[in-house]
């Protein structure tokens, strides 16, 4: 796969030469490219963003800046590419759209600053041959840019391609695979730890017993960690 990423802030990208990811770039199990979007500006102030119409705070991406670095990197896409444009407004990032973007040949992520990318570019690239647009916020809270959504998106697609993770079992029965469903709690040794015992059936040997137990304590937590906060 490949994954390209268009950026003012580079650097951002540094942790994904880190375990699992980077060694699949290192293996050329993905294709990754950072970009600086810098690079594509015209003027001698490298200037990225400007004051929004209609008035109001904060500043937006240009458009033109944005459309000679996407259509560079779809200069050489072969096939269909998923344009992933990281904004808090997006539809919100779930396992089921990492598994569905464990799929793309292409990820193009957009990592807009500032109060976002002129909504022209969105439009635009929507109604292209060849791509799909997808606009994807990881969730109800703001960031300062879309550079950290990228890396976490990142992370969960990478993860989900054949080969990437050592044991495929264990992609098996993780949290969130079912929406809204996450995993019973773990234990190792140590037996006892600061005075807390694992769960006595744990070491029972009775695997049926050990699954029924489990399965209850993964619906107690999925209820916690769904519960609206208070
Ligand atoms: Cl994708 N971008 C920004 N700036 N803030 C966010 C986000 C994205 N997802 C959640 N908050």
């Amino acid at each position: 796969m490949k994954i390209t990423a268009i950026t003012i802030f580079p650097d951002y990208f540094a942790p994904l030469q880190l375990s699992l990811i980077g060694k699949a770039s290192q293996g050329g199990v993905i294709e990754l490219r950072i970009l600086n979007l810098r690079d594509f500006t015209t003027d001698s102030h490298h200037t990225v963003d400007d004051t929004p119409y209609g008035g109001g705070a904060g500043m937006v991406m240009k458009p033109e800046v944005w459309g000679d670095a996407i259509d560079s990197v779809l200069a050489e896409a072969v096939g269909i590419a998923d344009l992933v444009i990281l904004t808090p407004a997006g539809k919100k990032f779930t396992q089921a759209i990492a598994t569905q973007f464990s799929k793309a040949e292409h990820l193009i992520f957009a990592c807009g600053r500032y109060e976002g990318i002129d909504s022209r570019v969105t439009t635009f690239y929507q109604n292209q041959k060849n791509l799909r647009v997808h606009e994807v916020s990881i969730g109800d809270y703001v960031l300062n840019g879309g550079e950290v959504a990228a890396l976490a998106i990142t992370e969960a697609v990478v993860r989900l391609i054949p080969g990437v993770i050592g044991n495929p079992d264990s992609l098996v029965e993780e949290s969130h695979n079912q929406a809204g469903v996450v995993e019973y709690p773990a234990f190792t040794k140590p037996p006892e730890w600061r005075g807390l015992k694992v769960p006595e059936i744990l070491t029972s040997g009775n695997h049926g017993a050990i699954a029924n137990w489990r399965a209850e304590q993964a619906e107690i937590r999925s209820q916690n960690a769904n519960r609206e906060q208070e």
